[in-house]
């Protein structure tokens, strides 16, 4: 490495948290001008009267704490609640195509939306629409196309339940049975994988497993930047004595030593408690390897442990008497050999042995993780790999002990329980009859990529957006934003412009809505919406602050508009009456799935409720009505990525964005200010390329051995800066690095695409 250190780019040496957290909010309150209102919002934030915190699904004791600091909350809170705004005014001043050259972070930083509005092809802008019209516009493209299932109704996870439920009975009552939803690029292989495992899609542990846990595995998440108040919990249980083995390709700094802002001490000393006791950096897609290298190992302590007379390691016990399948996963592990285990993890055989001899050593285990397990062409197997780990030892269905997928936005995991899905079940169709009077199709509907290949083909000609940027979070913006272009309606749900907004359809519509923080007014007074975490802990959210623009609506009052302009009493649905009171619609969620029984009493208690996840019950709802121990050939996720020349591409979020969102251009625990166009590369690599840090590269993706689609897919004039990170692997930030992801690169099992290992070569930019 050269001294002198590319713009921008220099060391960061102090631990995550800590003095630089509560420098970031100070700023983050200036920029957006909230300091009028902004410290009364943020003490409201998960309070039992107050709003769920949009930040992240990481729940919250009780919802009954004191204020519980948190700088990327703040930074979605402020974000939020800015003072900025984007009226008609702005609009009369840029036309689209000039927005269009504008970046993601300028987009969005200019504040919030005010109007409903409709594009203008005549002048090339955005002009203001009243409500009714722009339902109207909505409704009458929807009743002309010749099939319901031609439109597309995408859910980005911050919709509330409520909003959500409203959304799905839309669609299914329209006759649409397309669902394309962000968790599709999130959490899918999740709900496909785990489902098959353990008979229920959602993590099995409670905050209070925490508390009784001895071992921590991480695998794949960055907390101190996505889930900051699971810090709270790491740093509890690191002094606690218990050990937190982390696999993960980048050494990310919260996950090595964090410095608790609650903690006074730590912050007058400017001292901090080490997080991970060991710290693995598996290479990107080599998790199944060591998942499979640690079970090999716990045999063989089972085998010399026997041989000296003991008992052995594996719960025999709960093996016979809850699992199907151990025989098969025996004869796998092998049939599997070290050396490709150790090729594909990038690991050595000592380092996966020694995270199997904690395992081993521990009573009660948890497994937290993230996208970089979910989001590869082997998702649903990393998932799955992952159980049959802990099922060894029993570490499934007993306190302290399980399995906890950190979700992505604050209600992903509660959209999906109230009906956002393409693939209905007889119960939840039998709910939508008792509770509506109708039964929608079965009919499996789209999911994300199938949505993006239906509106490229033609067969699908609108899309209706509860929130997100769906083209942008999506993989192949060169396919999927040519698509949207094709549509002839796009209906968007937003609290903010961004680049979905630009990608003009025949009919295009910004419906800007009232944000979780406001206060949602309807004919019966003001509403509470509710939200369901990472643990199935339901809860309620109630906004506080005037909403940004006297013209905004409610998510579920603009539903239940389009609703009304497409469908009108149709089944006898009476929108009006539905949203007047959202108490109403919580009653339909009721009757539709009878897990909320009660919900209107229960959403009022403090803290609100868990809903039932069977699994933590050791009640397995699969078809052998066991847990099962599931098999997947091999550890090779992709032949390409094993070729001499290619590196392994892992795409991660930054410290100061939200997905999408870019808050602002550092990444200050990676050692990034001020900007976002670098790739982080292994200096023997650079070497090995004949390049140096700093030097500009052009990235291209690797043609795909079944790859139909175009290429080349080049990022040009990225900088190249030397980190720490295995040989053979790269990273870059989404969404910047999404032109490499070819639209028909994803988990085949689950549809999530293969964000996390994206085979690529690199070269020094052409001049
Ligand atoms: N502030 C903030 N909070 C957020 C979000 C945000 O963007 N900003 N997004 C929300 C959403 S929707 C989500 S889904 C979550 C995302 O939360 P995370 O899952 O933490 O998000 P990523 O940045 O994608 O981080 C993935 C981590 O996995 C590592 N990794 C990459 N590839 C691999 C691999 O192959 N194997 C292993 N073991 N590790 C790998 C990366 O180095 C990185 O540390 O956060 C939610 N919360
Ligand atoms: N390469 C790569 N791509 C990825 C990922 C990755 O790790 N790597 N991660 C994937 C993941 S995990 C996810 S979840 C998706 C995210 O996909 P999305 O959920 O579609 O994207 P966001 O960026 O969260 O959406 C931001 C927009 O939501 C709108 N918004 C914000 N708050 C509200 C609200 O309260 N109501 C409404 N109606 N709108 C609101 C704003 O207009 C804002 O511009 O991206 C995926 N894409
Ligand atoms: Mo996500």
């Amino acid at each position: 490495m050269s001294d002198e250190r590319p713009e921008g780019i220099e060391e960061y040496d102090a631990p995550a948290g800590g003095w630089g957290a509560l420098k970031a909010v100070a700023k983050a309150i200036k920029e957006q001008q909230v300091l009028a209102q902004g410290p009364l919002t943020l003490l409201k934030q998960n309070q039992p009267d107050g709003f769920d915190c949009p930040g992240c699904a990481w729940p919250d004791p009780k919802h009954t704490s004191s204020f519980e600091f948190c700088e990327n909350g703040v930074k979605a809170v402020t974000w939020e609640t800015t003072a900025k705004r984007v009226p008609p005014e702005f609009f009369a001043q840029h036309t689209v195509s000039e927005l269009w050259t504008w970046s993601d972070y300028e987009l969005e930083n200019q504040g919030r939306l005010t109007h409903p509005l409709i594009y203008d092809a005549k002048t090339d802008r955005y002009v203001p629409i009243e409500w009714d019209e722009a339902f109207a516009k909505i409704a009458e493209v929807l009743n002309a196309l010749p099939d319901p299932n031609m439109a597309e109704f995408y859910t980005s996870g911050r919709a509330s339940n409520e909003a959500a439920f409203l959304f799905q009975l839309l669609a299914r009552a329209y006759g649409s049975g397309n669902f394309p939803d962000c968790s599709n690029m999130c959490h899918e292989a999740t709900s496909v994988g785990l489902p098959m495992s353990i008979g229920v899609g959602k993590g099995t542990v409670t905050l209070e497993d925490f508390d009784h846990c001895d071992a921590i595995f991480s695998f794949g998440h960055n907390p101190g930047t996505n889930h900051p108040r699971m810090m709270a919990t790491l740093w509890e249980a690191s002094r606690r004595g218990v050990p937190i083995i982390v696999f993960n390709p980048l050494k990310e700094r919260a996950l090595e030593r964090f410095a608790s802002p609650q903690h006074a001490v730590e912050m007058a000393t400017f001292s901090s408690t080490n997080i991970a006791s060991a710290y693995y950096q598996v290479r990107p897609g080599g998790d199944v390897a060591v998942f499979k290298g640690m079970m090999k190992r716990v045999l063989e302590r089972d085998e010399q442990d026997k041989l000296a007379g003991g008992p052995g390691v594996l719960d025999l016990e709960f093996i016979a008497e809850h699992t199907s399948g151990f025989d098969e996963l025996v004869e796998d592990l092998n049939g599997t050999s070290w050396d490709d285990i150790i090729i594909k993890s990038g690991l050595s055989r000592e380092n996966i042995e020694s995270a199997a001899d904690v395992y081993v050593q521990a009573k009660k285990v948890i497994i937290a993780y993230g996208m970089g397990l979910t989001q590869h062409a082997n998702g649903t197997a990393n998932v799955q790999q992952m159980v049959n780990f802990l099922l060894l030892r029993g570490n499934m269905g007993r306190e302290g002990a399980g399995i906890c997928p950190l979700r992505g936005h604050s209600n992903v995991q509660g959209n999906r329980t109230v009906g956002i899905t393409e693939i209905p079940n007889d119960a939840m169709l039998d709910g939508m009859e008792r509770a509506f009077g109708f039964r929608p199709s079965g009919k499996k509907g789209n999911a994300a990529i199938e949505s993006v290949e239906a509106i490229e083909a033609g067969h699908s000609k609108a899309l209706i957006c509860l929130g997100g940027n769906f083209a942008v979070a999506m993989s192949d913006p060169e396919r999927t934003f040519a698509a949207m272009r094709k549509l002839e309606l796009a209906a968007l749900m937003a609290t903010k412009l961004n680049r979905s907004h630009l990608l003009i359809a025949k009919n295009t519509i910004i419906l800007p809505v009232v944000a979780r923080t406001e206060l949602d007014v309807q004919a019966n007074g003001p509403q509470s919406l509710t939200v369901e975490d990472s643990m199935s802990m339901v809860h309620a959210s109630r906004g506080f602050l005037k909403p940004a623009s006297d013209n905004l609506l409610s998510e579920p009052a603009i539903i239940a508009g389009i609703g009304k302009a497409t469908i009108g009493d149709r089944y006898g649905i009476d929108w009006d009456w539905l949203i007047a009171d959202y108490d109403r619609i919580r009653d339909k969620i009721e009757v539709v799935f009878p897990d909320f029984f009660d919900f209107n009493k229960r959403i009022r208690e403090p803290g609100g409720f868990r809903l039932d996840v069977a699994a933590s019950r050791r009640e397995w709802r699969t078809a052998s009505k066991k847990a099962n121990f599931l098999v997947i050939k091999g550890v090779n996720e992709d032949p390409r990525l094993l070729q001499p020349d290619t590196l392994t591409l892992t795409t991660i979020r930054s410290h100061d964005q939200y997905n999408t969102t870019v808050y602002g251009l550092n990444d200050r625990y990676r050692g990034v200010f001020g900007r976002r166009d670098v790739v982080f590369l292994n200096k023997d690599d650079l070497a090995d390329h004949g390049l140096k840090e700093g030097d500009l590269v052009d990235i291209e993706a690797a043609a795909a051995p079944d790859d139909s689609d175009s290429l080349p897919r080049i990022l040009p004039r990225f900088t190249a800066v030397a980190y720490n990170i295995p040989r053979g692997s790269a990273a870059g930030y989404y969404p910047e690095m999404n032109v490499l992801c070819a639209l028909s690169h994803y988990d085949k099992r689950s549809g999530t695409p293969s964000y996390k290992a994206i085979p690529v070569k690199i070269r020094a930019a052409a001049v």
